[in-house]
């Protein structure tokens, strides 16, 4: 019989593309190499190195919740696999997958139930999008007056080529039968303890038909690392990642809402335009979260950055729920003037959108901002709106240098 770690050998090393030493037992272990500070109060963190990734910054270890460092998204515009944020819910996280006997059932109210081998899947016409990947927490730790929650700078965000199956194919094989009116997905991950509820998401029926939503096996063209939901996960390019469901193995077609808490309970925003309320209260009414707010970032320049005083180079990414960007502008003077960026390479409207600019900056302490605009044209605030879980921050932000 194979023990524990023979099993992680054989079946998770194909997946993981190098070997398991960190992996031992059921424990998921991770080594610290240094500690790093996220530019707000109780911002001290551990970069660890676990399977499959660079170092990381830990925001928990079981389950492993892991931060991309804000550098990587100046190395290029697809973040790499290695760099590549982790959020889980649950800390019963799949440690051993045989990728020859794994199956994806599809059930409820079809015609036909399947019961789908990856090799299938690979056999069906394969798409391929490149999307943005975001935690609804990100950048939650710059929320203030402070909000319950993973503390996350900006990092729990990435973009990536995904290549997969399209679910309105498999729906369609499936045969969705009248009544339905949403698709439930669940994963192969566990909680720990029976009192806390497992992980199940859905998408109304339409959505998940749209053609877009995609069930994926691959990201920047190798098998999707493990942490990042090996073998199999949801993609909804342009909604938040709660519902990329990761270690997908369970599509429910249903005739009613899904009556789940991560659904009826955690991951909802205020009913209204801005999605917001007066910090401190509560929303009269709730409903779940959906769509990215149109976000960009500098990323040459870090906060507290001395700069040469005069022209200023500056790069950085923008990216939107999908209606792709439709303009950048940048200020080197704390927002009185503005000026429009060139954009870079247009990968897609799911994409991270490169931007360049030149401002010019006076000498002394400067406030670099950045503000995107889509192609709806809606923008960013200058002021950060407030909800009571520290979603959908899209605040304009600042970059602190001192010009000299
Ligand atoms: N099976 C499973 N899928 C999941 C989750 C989870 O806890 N379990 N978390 C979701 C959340 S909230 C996010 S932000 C994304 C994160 O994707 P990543 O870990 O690949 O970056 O996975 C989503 N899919
Ligand atoms: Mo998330």
């Amino acid at each position: 019989m194979l023990n524990r770690r023979q099993m992680l050998t054989s079946a998770g090393s194909a997946a993981l593309g190098l070997g398991v030493a960190a992996m031992s037992g059921s424990r998921f272990t991770a080594f610290a190499a240094e500690t790093v500070k996220l530019p707000f109060e109780n911002g001290e963190r551990e970069l660890v190195r676990v399977p499959g990734k660079r170092p990381l910054i830990q925001q928990t270890a079981r389950p492993p919740q892991l931060e991309t460092p804000f550098a990587v998204f100046n190395d290029g515009v697809i973040t790499p696999n290695d760099a590549f944020f982790v959020r889980y819910h649950l800390a019963d996280i799949p440690l051993e997958i045989d990728p020859d006997t794994f199956k994806l059932e599809v059930k409820g109210k079809v015609a036909k139930p399947l019961s789908l081998s990856l090799r299938e899947l690979k056999s069906m016409p394969a798409v391929e999008i490149v999307a943005v990947n975001q935690c609804s927490g990100n950048s939650r730790g710059f929320v203030e007056p402070r909000v319950a929650g993973g503390q996350l700078g900006n990092g729990a965000m990435g973009n990536a080529r995904w290549r997969g199956v399209s679910l309105k194919t498999v729906l369609d094989k499936a045969g969705v039968q009248p009544g339905a009116v949403q698709v439930a997905f669940a994963g192969l991950d566990g909680p720990v303890s029976p009192d806390t509820p497992d992980f199940t998401k859905a998408l109304a029926l339409d959505h998940a038909r749209d053609g877009e939503v995609m069930l994926a096996y691959a990201m920047n063209g190798t098998d999707l690392p493990w942490l990042n939901g090996y073998p199999l996960r949801l993609v909804v390019p342009g909604y938040y990642g709660t519902y990329w469901v990761k270690h997908l193995n369970e599509i429910t077609v249903l005739d009613k809402e899904l009556d789940s808490f991560w659904m009826k309970t955690a991951y909802r925003i205020p009913d209204n335009d801005c999605a917001c309320v007066e910090p401190g209260k509560s929303p009269t009414a709730t409903i779940p979260i959906n769509r990215f707010t149109v976000r960009s970032f500098i990323t040459n320049v870090l906060d507290g950055a001395k700069v040469k005083a005069g022209a200023l180079a500056l790069r950085g990414i923008a990216f939107d729920g999908g209606s792709g960007i439709a303009e950048v502008q940048v200020s080197g003077d704390g927002g009185q003037t503005w000026v429009k960026a060139n954009l870079g390479q247009d990968l897609g409207k799911y994409s991270f959108r490169e931007w360049k600019a030149n401002v010019a900056v006076a000498a002394g302490e400067q406030k670099l901002m950045v503000k995107a605009t889509n192609a709806k044209g809606q923008t960013q605030p200058m002021q950060p709106l407030w909800n009571p879980s520290g979603y959908l921050r899209n605040v304009v932000e600042t970059t602190r240098v001192v010009a000299a």
